[in-house]
């Protein structure tokens, strides 16, 4: 359910998600509707309209959706869990104002349609760490997480308050072969498919049997675009959903990536990031998205291994 006449707004479309983001989005709206904002040029664009945005300057946010006469915004602009870590001021900063200040065009209805992304990043130590539901203790410890699980409860007072249409999803780890992770914790399962095919050997900043809720980019961008294609009374849940992949630990993707390149090789050195990824879920369980509009995941791990090989080779 959509309007193919929509023109869309990805800030922060330079990034891991935006770069692949951009590109499905353009086949479905075509590539003038769909205007390409980030701090920084962006060299992999598909004849997009660019705009040099820093969603933090709220005039000029306003500025661009008034000159391209915008109706949806994807906001992707953050800073992530382990360079959150290093600059938690600022992290909370652009992680919340960058968030109010286009939930606010939205109440003002210069916009119909937010699509916001969450994390795992909302469960803490003390969740349960396998099957997570969707509803259960959610104490985060890093700052990324306390500003996504607190993003999460303002889209869904913006939504009961204002009618704001925004939707969201607790992405697990993303790995894709198109675009490069951007500064967090689950940044290994895209590095080691690089340095498996470069040096055949790749040391990993996280314990061999750290298990983490894992999913490829094909699916992540499938999930986003179907939640925000649903008809609105289908999406119950107006924080944000459980998404799940798949699970595994660096010593499993490892043995995967093996039956492609016996001769690739792992060595670890945990850093910062192991405490992180230790407060996190090991699997999720995403009953309501499968419910509420129809989410099913395409990939398995030997699919993911395959898929990444194949197309970074
Ligand atoms: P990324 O770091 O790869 O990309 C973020 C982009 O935002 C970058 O291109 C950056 O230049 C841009 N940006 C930064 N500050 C900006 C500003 N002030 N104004 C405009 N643009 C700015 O991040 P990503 O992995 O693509 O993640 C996008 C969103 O998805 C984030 O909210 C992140 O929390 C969420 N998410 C990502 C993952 C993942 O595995 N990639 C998992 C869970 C949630
Ligand atoms: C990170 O590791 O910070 C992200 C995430 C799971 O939110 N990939």
């Amino acid at each position: 359910m959509y309007n193919k006449e929509d023109k869309i707004l990805i800030i922060g479309a330079g990034g891991q998600i935006g770069t692949e983001l951009t590109e499905e989005l353009s086949k479905l709206y075509g590539s003038s509707n769909v205007i390409a904002a980030d701090l920084k040029p962006i060299p992999s664009l598909h004849n997009n309209p660019f705009e040099k945005l820093d969603i933090l300057d709220k005039e000029a946010v306003f500025n661009v959706v008034k000159k391209h006469g915008v109706r949806q915004v994807y906001l992707l602009a953050a800073l992530l869990s382990a360079t959150g870590e290093q600059n938690p001021m600022f992290a909370w900063k652009l992680n919340m104002e960058g968030l109010f200040n286009i939930l606010d065009l939205a109440k003002e209805k210069h916009i119909d349609k937010v699509y916001w992304p969450s994390s795992i990043a909302v469960f803490g130590p003390t969740t349960p760490k396998v099957n997570t539901s969707q509803f259960t203790v959610m104490e985060p410890s890093t700052v990324y997480g306390i500003s996504k699980q607190a993003g999460e409860r303002w889209c869904e007072w913006y939504f009961h308050k204002f009618g704001v249409d925004v939707r969201s999803l607790r992405y697990p780890g993303l790995i894709g072969w198109k675009s490069a992770p951007g500064g967090g914790t689950t940044d290994y399962a895209v590095h080691i498919f690089h340095e498996a095919l470069k040096n055949k050997r790749y040391e990993c900043f996280l314990e061999k049997d750290t298990v983490l809720p894992m999913m490829h980019m094909e699916d992540a961008i499938r999930a986003t675009i179907e939640i925000m294609h649903a008809d609105p009374a289908s999406v119950r849940l107006r924080g944000s959903y459980n998404l799940a992949g798949m699970s595994f630990n660096p010593e499993e993707i490892a043995a995967e990536i093996r039956k492609h390149i016996p001769e690739f090789t792992i060595t670890y050195k945990p850093d910062f990031r192991q405490q992180i990824a230790n407060s996190w879920p090991q699997s999720i369980n995403d009953a309501e998205a499968r419910e509420h509009w129809g989410w099913k995941p395409a990939y398995d791990l030997p699919g993911l291994v395959k898929n990444m090989l194949t197309n970074l080779a």
